[in-house]
């Protein structure tokens, strides 16, 4: 059987050897949805940059920028971190350079793995295909916020890690107290994380219908991966 765990904030990826592993980097809300949303509408590719100036210099290279600091799109950026934003015929085609607070750090802190594919509740159904199908021992990489742990990405994990329970044995215990937390939530995410810190941050933004939209399991169906610090699918 495979190994499977869970990182539960990126300042923690020092614990986990990634060498041979396939890493799924999530950040439910709201860089790995937007990831997923994009490409369902035809993005062509997306490079993830932890650093916001260097990701503004890519505007002179001919790409769309996109992204956002502490939730806010940043000025003078083509898109900010709305997966609606993610639905316009403009993104068809384009190569697109993406920074955001916590999700695309991540990304970068998963650097040296065997391979790195994206998650999210969108493409749920189809990350957990392709780890049944992939002989490679998995890490789930939370993205957290500012290296704290949050909710919604557990959630995801836990979600992970329970569609796999046949094929993948967790490593320690974060794998399970994700798969708990899933279990116990499941019937109702939304309401479960009514109270999490970055539903309350996303809240005084006035976005909930970008909250719901990302909670919404299997809508999309690939699995964004990055190959050469590009994303494609
Ligand atoms: O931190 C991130 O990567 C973002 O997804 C955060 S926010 O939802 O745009 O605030």
């Amino acid at each position: 059987m495979k190994a499977i765990d869970v990182c539960l904030s990126p300042d923690l990826m020092h614990l986990y050897p990634v060498q041979d592993r396939t890493v799924v980097v999530v950040d439910i809300l709201r860089a790995t949805s937007c990831i997923t949303t994009a490409f369902a509408h035809g993005v062509n590719r997306i490079t993830p940059i932890a650093n916001l100036e260097e990701c503004h210099a890519m505007k002179d290279k001919g790409y769309l920028i996109a992204g956002e600091r502490d939730g806010k799109k940043v000025v003078g950026f083509d898109f900010g971190n709305s997966p609606f934003e993610y639905m316009q015929p403009q993104i068809h085609g384009a190569h697109i350079a993406f920074t955001t607070t916590n999700g695309t750090q991540a990304i970068a802190k998963a650097n040296g793995a065997g391979e790195i594919i994206i998650g999210s509740f969108l493409n749920l159904s189809s990350v957990t295909d392709y780890l049944k199908a992939s002989a490679n021992n998995i890490l789930i990489l939370c993205a957290g916020w500012k290296g704290k742990i949050n909710l919604e990405d557990t959630l995801f994990a836990g979600a992970v890690v329970d569609a796999l329970s046949d094929v993948a044995q967790p490593e320690c215990d974060a794998p399970r107290v994700a798969q708990h937390l899933y279990n116990t939530a499941k019937s109702n995410l939304f309401d479960f994380l009514k109270d999490s810190s970055h539903v309350q941050r996303l809240s005084r933004l006035n976005i909930h219908e970008d909250i719901r939209f990302c909670l919404t399991p299997d809508k999309y169906s690939m699995v964004p991966k990055l190959s050469d610090g590009v994303l494609g699918v």
